[in-house]
């Protein structure tokens, strides 16, 4: 590639119009100019008035000034249009062609639709003729019908596309930042961040890009986000006062955010009518303690009427909460719910509780119990404006672990399920490991057996009253917000999935692959599409052949959880443990001779996970303490299978680097040299995880590779 064209590429990659002098230049990641090119190219009219219309006007005009298109805003004239963008119960419009076009849609939707409605977000997008019609409800509803047009590209204006309404499965789909206002002096600006500072905050102060703030909404808005939490679930000193002193910052981000129709929300500490207000107590069935969340919660609804809510993580991991009180989860949860309920807001209650504390020598305390001991008597005591905050699995995030026992234990609670965007434990941006598979697999199990509900519908809920699905952020100021450039991709992925639990995640990966490297700007798109599939499909796989084996999960260096530990919390007090010895490996999880933990899922699992005939190899050492020589569903024995899976996971590492090589001067050359740098640090750490965990069971067990491979 010659410099001419790697400039023209640079210019469709970034964002190139800022929105302010002096903006610095940041990856356009999935909403680059060139994907609005086809939208960009038509005569649009958008009618209905509102923030958000404006918005999308905002938006439409963009595209319309680089490529040529038009744009009018409810004309009171007769226009000829490519595409109408129209409010149902705005007032008729006087252009004939534009009435047709309206019409024409309200019966696709009649044909298709069950009595007509399109709710608060969804929207439905028809052809008439010549003309693409996106009718919408709500104002929302046309800002997501605009960037499904933007998906589309010319599909969107195809004479034979049959008409399409479209609405999310789930209300709530949030994103919860783990940032800290001031820096933290071991976790750092970003707990668990891996892609540099904040975008919100830095030092103790506000970041002041709000150009930058608003960029990050309308990439959230084009996956399909609508929620945020803007600071740390561990919540210190300084990030307390945002609830009280320092409002006025949380108010300017919720500013900001709102054009894109997400709503701000606020982890808050349980301590905060002590730390903030000068109570000798937080004790939740304190009438003074009421009293302080009710007024401080109507100063948050008067600065920002559309607030969502508090996160709260309470009991857990240092956090203060209602124990101290001799109260439980409900009580705390029910208080600030009381708060929140007048106002319309919701309170995220977290259920990752679990004894910190624990001593390595006791066998019978087993963390991936806890959440489930101490939420599922709960079930039935919480008001109807509390969600509680499940992790996916029993313990923490792991790249494989089973669906937590809780989601299936609440029928009568608002449950919604967290994920982690952010990969704490699964190679932190520095790893290729797209987590789409993953997540899909959890969001459709059935925790009642095959022919049950999913986990999605329990987070979707009757009439869409569940709590929604909620994952931690792996956003930072970074260049290409994600340190990792294809680690962009899993943000993506949890908007579209959050937004539809149901679709295919190869297929929101291809529609990433085409919004991010869009074809028009692409020299070779099918060789450049074809290689990020075979290097990111499976990639969640390969990492997991590679580290902690048969969901025994952890074995990671303590502390900052990245590389091989792999016996870094086997003597701890975090009771994260596989119990490896000269015989075997792996946590007696079973009723027969364990912790029990089996006996929290409904009878079809808990059968299924308590025998060794049954439970699935992936899950084996999670469930199960077995002889290296134990032999897998898949023929091969347990220590046979570590050494063949971790050989293989650097093999596949090795050719995903070679199969990036193959893109040099095919795409943006700064994206080409990050993913490049990172694939090098990833089979460095992949060869590192394979030969510590092979030599760790060789010296342990004394059995050989049977293929005789080096093993040290
Ligand atoms: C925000 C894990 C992480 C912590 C995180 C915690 C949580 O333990 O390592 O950094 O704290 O989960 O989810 O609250």
């Amino acid at each position: 590639m010659n410099a001419e064209e790697s400039v023209h590429l640079e210019q469709l990659m970034f964002v190139d119009d800022p929105m302010e002098t002096n903006e610095p230049r940041v990856h356009a990641a999935w909403l680059p100019p060139e994907a609005f090119r086809s939208l960009g190219a038509r005569r649009v009219l958008v009618h209905g008035d509102g923030l958000l219309v404006d918005t999308v006007l905002h938006e439409v005009a963009r595209a319309c000034a680089r490529y040529g298109g038009r744009v009018w805003h409810s004309p009171s004239w007769d226009v000829d249009v490519d595409l109408v963008f129209a409010l149902r119960g705005a007032d008729e419009l006087p252009s004939s062609a534009v009435r047709a076009a309206l019409s024409a849609g309200e019966s696709a939707l009649a044909e298709i639709g069950d009595g007509g409605s399109l709710g608060d977000e969804g929207f439905l997008l028809a052809r008439d003729g010549d003309v693409t019609v996106v009718l919408a409800d709500a104002p929302a509803g046309l800002l997501y019908g605009l960037f499904h047009v933007v998906r589309l590209c010319a599909a969107a204006f195809d004479s034979e596309r049959p008409p399409e309404r479209h609405r999310p499965a789930l209300r709530r789909r949030m994103l919860d930042h783990w940032d800290n206002v001031a820096v933290h002096p071991v976790m750092g600006q970003v707990e668990r961040g891996y892609a540099g500072g904040s975008i919100f905050w830095r030092d103790g102060r506000p970041c002041g890009d709000l150009a930058r703030i608003r960029e990050y909404g309308r990439l959230l808005a084009a996956s399909g986000v609508n929620a945020i939490s803007v600071n740390n679930v561990n919540v210190a000193r300084t990030e307390a006062l945002l609830l009280t002193d320092r409002l006025g910052d949380v108010a300017e981000i919720a500013d900001v955010l709102r054009p894109y129709h997400i709503r701000v929300h606020l982890s808050v500490t349980f301590a905060a009518p002590v730390v903030l207000g000068g109570l000798s107590t937080a004790d939740p069935l304190d009438e003074g303690v009421r009293a302080w969340w009710a007024a401080t919660t109507r100063t948050v609804y008067d600065r920002i009427p559309d607030f969502g809510g508090y996160v709260v993580k309470a009991d857990s991991e240092g956090q203060p909460g209602p124990f101290t009180y001799g109260r439980d989860h409900a009580d705390g949860a029910n208080m600030l719910a009381e708060a929140l309920a007048p106002l319309g807001g919701v309170v995220h209650w977290r259920a990752f509780v679990y004894n910190h504390h624990q001593d390595w020598r006791d066998r019978s305390t087993d963390r991936a119990r806890a959440a489930y001991d101490h939420f599922a008597p709960l079930d039935g005591r919480f008001r109807t404006n509390v969600v509680v905050q499940v992790k996916f699995g029993p313990v923490d995030f792991q790249t494989r672990e089973p669906v937590s026992p809780v989601i299936a234990a609440m029928p009568a609670t608002r449950v919604a399920v967290e994920l982690q965007v952010t990969q704490e434990y699964t190679g932190q941006q520095r790893h290729v490991c797209h987590l789409g598979p993953w997540w899909s697999e959890v969001l459709r199990f059935a925790p009642w057996g095959p022919d049950g509900r999913a986990v999605a519908d329990v987070a979707a809920g009757e009439s869409g009253a569940g709590g929604g699905l909620v994952a931690v952020a792996n956003v930072g100021d970074d260049l290409f917000w994600t340190g990792h450039p294809l680690a962009q991709a899993n943000l993506y992925t949890f908007g579209r999935l959050a937004w539809d639990p149901r679709r295919d995640p190869t297929a929101v990966l291809d529609e990433w692959i085409t919004l991010t490297f869009p074809p028009s700007a692409t020299a070779d798109p099918d060789l450049v599409r074809r290689t990020l599939h075979e290097i990111m499909d499976d990639s969640w796989r390969t990492y997991e052949r590679y580290t902690a084996p048969l969901g025994v999960g952890f074995m990671v260096n303590p502390g900052d959880h990245y590389g091989p530990g792999v016996d870094g919390y086997e003597y701890t007090r975090w009771g994260t443990y596989h119990f490896a010895d000269r015989d075997g490996v792996g946590v007696d999880r079973t009723r027969a001779s364990g912790t029990g933990f089996t006996g929290q899922y409904p009878p079809y699992w808990a059968e299924v996970y308590e025998s060794l005939e049954t439970c699935p190899d992936e899950l084996l050492l999670f469930f199960h303490h077995v002889p290296y020589g134990h032999v897998l569903h898949s023929g091969s024995t347990v220590i046979q299978h570590i050494y063949d899976t971790h050989f293989a996971g650097v093999e596949e590492v090795t050719a995903m680097r070679r199969r990036w090589r193959t893109l040099n001067g095919m795409i943006d050359p700064a994206v080409y040299e990050r993913v490049a740098e990172r694939l090098d640090e990833q089979v460095r750490c992949a060869t590192e995880w394979r030969d510590q965990i092979n030599t760790y069971f060789y010296r342990k067990s004394g059995v050989p590779d049977e293929r005789g491979r080096d093993i040290y």
